[in-house]
């Protein structure tokens, strides 16, 4: 559709982290200039620019973790370090000059639809009206801190990972590590070596994927800046794209050989990388591999066999000023306590008040949990779009590639509204409910749900996660069924 026969529409985006800065470009590439997006921190990034601790690395290759629009021949590395990947972003804002369109520190409290429109309400008290909202608020964004005895008693330094203190020295420290997902993995990849000790406390062992992550050399780089297609080669080559099918194919069908392989891997991992047979006991999960959210690691066994790292696997009595108390008894001492202990992954865009049309309101549609149509779109709630949402998918696979497929969808349908069609597309609330029937019932029999407790288990035990393979995302997101839609005039 040509600019000009827009019909005018006034887009709000909430959140300038990679999905809201996804939207806000191709609104401003697809001629709309009435876009804002309102962001409640002072600068763009989101978990980029939440998380900085000692380690951080994306898991997924760097390539293939880069908008399919703006590739980055300069990363540094197979898997990106986090303050690039923040670079990454300021550089796309910049290039792509839609940092005019963000209002920072302008928390959303309220979207409530009235006359056809979204009413918006910021912390800072602006007020707005909007023909389309798209929620791009993220999904791990809000900490969990773990609800141990005595924590606050802790005479050293204590923070989340995600809060990290970079005024707390860390050189020459004795530092307790608690939680062994990604981050506590990494953060203890990243600084065994540098502390006194690192004390690593699992409640729960984790399987370990090996991953390498070489550096990309002078020359690597340059060729990438000459030709464009060796970047498209590591993102849609084979090697790649194989590997998230496979993946996806056996988290969708735990009887498959492509779950069988992935758990092959791991097993090997453990066995050939670990020397001490009763270290590698204790680092045996007693769950299957990629029932939690498999752990990619370059050196990870490598660096719990040093002597100044110690893994302690079990259950924690208290926290006292001078360290964390074990149930068995033991006491380890501490300088810093470091809680990885992750987040709380069924928020979303909450808290914020969002109420639709028909007496919709989110709280109570979210109530028993969250969930959106292919993650995107929710009966009731019409013009209002999300990015990453509920029930889509997330895993060992690059977020931005579901993030554009999501958007594609999105911008299907607001070509709706934009033709003067309709002036509100609106989710059936029959194609909601059987959607999330199915999903229930597909995501019960994926790995996630085969027996272990993780983040991607909704407060029913069920995993809330897209529970198809790769290409059923894939087909489902290319084009909406208008007939899935009320067109509301
Ligand atoms: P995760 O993957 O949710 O991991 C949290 C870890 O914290 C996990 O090992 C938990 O053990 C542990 N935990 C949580 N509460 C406690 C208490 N009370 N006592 C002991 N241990 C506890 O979070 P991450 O930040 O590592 O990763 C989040 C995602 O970010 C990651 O998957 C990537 O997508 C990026 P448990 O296994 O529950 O026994």
């Amino acid at each position: 559709m040509s600019e000009t026969q827009h019909r005018k529409l006034r887009v709000a985006v909430i959140g300038a982290g990679m999905a809201g800065i996804l939207a806000a470009i191709r609104l401003k590439q697809g001629g709309r200039h009435d876009v804002v997006v309102y962001e409640k921190a002072d600068r763009i990034g989101g978990t980029w620019r939440e998380n900085t601790y000692p380690g951080l690395n994306c898991d997924v290759p760097a390539h293939a973790y880069t908008y399919s629009f703006a590739p980055n021949p300069d990363w540094s590395s197979f898997l990106a370090p986090g303050p690039e990947i923040q670079r990454y972003f300021e550089n796309v804002v910049d290039n792509f000059a839609i940092r005019p369109l963000i209002r920072f520190n302008q928390a959303i409290t309220s979207c409530i639809h009235r006359d056809g429109r979204w009413n918006i309400e910021t912390s800072g008290g602006l007020h707005d009206e909007a023909d389309i909202v798209i929620a791009a608020t993220g999904v791990l964004h809000h900490p969990s801190p773990p609800a141990i005895t005595g924590l606050e008693t802790f005479a050293g330094d204590r923070f989340h990972t995600a809060r990290w203190d970079h005024s707390v020295p860390l050189d020459g420290k004795r530092i307790g590590i608690i939680g062994n997902g990604s981050t506590g993995v990494q953060i203890v990849s990243a600084l065994a070596g540098r502390a006194a000790k690192i004390t690593h406390i699992q409640r729960t062992p984790q399987w370990i994927m090996p991953m390498p992550n070489d550096p990309y050399t002078d020359e690597q780089r340059e060729a990438f800046r000459q030709n464009p297609a060796l970047i498209d080669q590591i993102r849609y080559g084979e090697q790649y794209t194989s590997l998230v099918r496979r993946f996806t194919d056996g988290v969708s069908d735990p009887d498959s050989t492509q779950m069988a392989e992935i758990e092959t891997v791991c097993r090997n991992n453990l066995e050939a990388s670990v020397q001490d047979p009763e270290l590698r006991e204790r680092l045996r999960p007693n769950y299957r591999a990629a029932c939690k959210r498999l752990i990619y690691s370059p050196d990870y066994y490598q660096m719990v066999q040093r002597p100044d790292v110690e893994v302690v696997v079990g259950r924690i009595e208290r926290v006292e000023p001078e360290g964390v108390r074990m149930v068995d008894g033991s006491l380890h001492e501490l300088d810093i306590l470091v809680l990885a202990t992750g987040f709380h992954a069924n928020r979303f865009m909450r808290p914020m008040t969002i109420q639709g049309i028909n007496g919709a309101d989110l709280e109570t549609f979210w109530s028993r949990n969250p969930t959106a149509y292919l993650g995107v779109a929710m009966p009731d709630f019409p013009n209002l779009f999300l990015l990453n949402g509920p029930t889509g998918p997330v895993g060992n696979f690059s977020l931005i590639d579901i993030a554009e497929r999501q958007w594609a969808y999105i911008e299907q349908l607001i070509a709706q509204v934009e033709s003067g069609k309709c002036r509100a597309v609106n989710l059936k609330t029959e194609v909601m409910q059987d959607y999330d029937q199915r999903r229930v019932e597909a995501a019960k029999k994926t790995i996630f749900g085969s027996g272990c407790a993780s983040w991607y288990l909704d407060a029913n035990g069920v995993p809330a996660t897209w529970p198809w393979n790769y290409d059923a995302f894939a087909t489902q997101t290319a084009a909406p069924k208008l007939e899935e839609f009320e067109l509301i005039g």
